[in-house]
Parts: structure tokens; sequence; C-alpha cells
């Protein structure tokens, strides 16, 4: 099993990027926003908690995000891979994560960081929001969703860097110039792993 992270600031394009390489390798893709959403959406007691956090532009809190992640990760343990969209998002969700998925011979192998400046991270959620019906994208949500990935995601990079399995990836390019990239990542990852396990 090959399981990967996308990690990037909210516009970068994890979301877009993770379906592209998820049809292309076979992985399932597994993104939080989605799962959040959806749950959302059937207006559960559960689903009105989120929804005040996420109109807000805050985190939801790392329990309530690892218990929805891991019930759906643990579910498709006989997946070719899986393909981790905007978790973790926090130290906390990145130590928890590596515990409970090592255990269990599922680790994270590669962590991909897609970087694009401030300014474009802006112009996309707010290209989005016209037809994406998320009200967490307007101009002053989004300031204050870049201001908390500053402050609690983007430490999370040095905790990947520490152990060796963070690739950074220009995404201020097309989509596919950026998809491109990411394969090679992923391949060039994939052969290391073949070649230290023979
Ligand atoms: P997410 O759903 O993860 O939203 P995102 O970070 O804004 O989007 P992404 O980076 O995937 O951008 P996209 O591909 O759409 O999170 C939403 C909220 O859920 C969070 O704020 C938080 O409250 C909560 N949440 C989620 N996970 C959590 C966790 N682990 N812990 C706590 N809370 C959590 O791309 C953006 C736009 O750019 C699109 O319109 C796309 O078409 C365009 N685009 C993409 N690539 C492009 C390119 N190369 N060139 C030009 N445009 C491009």
């Amino acid at each position: 099993m090959f399981n990967l992270i996308l990690f990037g600031p909210p516009g970068a394009g994890k979301g877009t990027q993770a379906k592209i390489i998820a049809q292309h390798f076979g992985f399932l893709h597994l993104s939080t926003g989605d799962l959040l959403r959806n749950e959302i959406e059937k207006k559960t007691e559960l689903g009105i908690l989120l929804k005040s956090y996420i109109d807000k532009g805050m985190l939801v809190p790392d329990q309530i995000v690892m218990k929805e992640l891991y019930r759906y990760a643990l579910q498709h343990k006989n997946a070719k891979g899986i393909i981790f969209d905007g978790f973790p998002r926090t130290l906390k969700q990145a130590e928890s994560l590596d515990k409970v998925f090592c255990k269990k011979g599922m680790c994270i192998s590669l962590v991909i960081s897609i970087v694009v400046p401030e300014e474009e991270l802006i112009k996309r959620i707010l290209n989005r929001a016209s037809d994406s019906n998320r009200t967490d994208d307007n101009f002053q949500i989004a300031k204050k969703r870049l201001e908390v990935y500053k402050s609690l995601t983007l430490p999370v990079i040095e905790y990947y860097k520490k152990t060796n399995r963070l690739v950074e990836v220009n995404g201020n390019r097309s989509v596919t110039e950026v998809s491109e990239d990411i394969k090679k990542a992923i391949l060039s990852q994939i052969n290391q792993i073949n070649f230290i396990h023979g």
C-alpha cells in the first residue's frame, strides 16, 4: 500500500490534484474537507457543529476530524494506496496519523507540499466561489483560513522534513504541469521503496 499526503494552503489545488493522481494510479482519494462537508449536508447535530467552525475559517477540532477520517480510511485497508487531501492540518494530526497507520502497516511514504503565492491563492478561492457553493469561499474567510494555515498547519512541514518524506512542488503553474511533477515524485518514491525492499 502506498499512502501519500497532498499538503498546502487553502486554494493550493490539493483537491484538484488529488482527483487526477487518484485516477492515474488507482489510489483512493480521501479529502477531509469533503468528508466534513458531506456531514454538514446531512444536517446532523455533528454537521451543524462542523459548519460553525468551517464558516468562520477555523479548523475543526482534531478529535472530531481524526475520528471521521480514521473510520473511513480504515474501511479501505485493502486499497492500493490512499491520497490524504487536507489532512493532517496540525502537528497533533500528523503525529497521530503516523502512530495509528504505521501500526497497521499503512505508513505515509510521501508528503507533497504544493507551493503557491498568497495573492494567487486568494484569486483562486474567489474564482472558485462563483460555482462552489462553499460558505467559506469569500475574501474575509479566505484571509482567515490563510492565517490559520500559517500558524497551525505550516509547522507540520518541519515534522515531515525531519523524516525525509517531503517533496515540494511549484503549484503556480498549469494543472497539468503540477500533476506531471507530482506523478514523477510518486514514481521516484515507489522505485526507491522497491529498491530498498528488493
Ligand atoms: P478543504 O476542502 O481542504 O479546502 P481547500 O484547502 O480550500 O482547497 P484545495 O487546496 O483542495 O483547493 P482546490 O483544489 O479546490 O478544507 C475546507 C475546510 O474544512 C477547512 O478550512 C477546515 O475548516 C476544514 N478542514 C478540512 N480538513 C481539516 C483538518 N484536517 N483538520 C481540521 N479542519 C479541517 O483549488 C482551489 C481553486 O483553484 C479551484 O477553483 C481550482 O479549480 C483552482 N486551481 C487548482 N489548481 C490550479 C492551477 N494550477 N492553476 C489555476 N487554478 C487552479
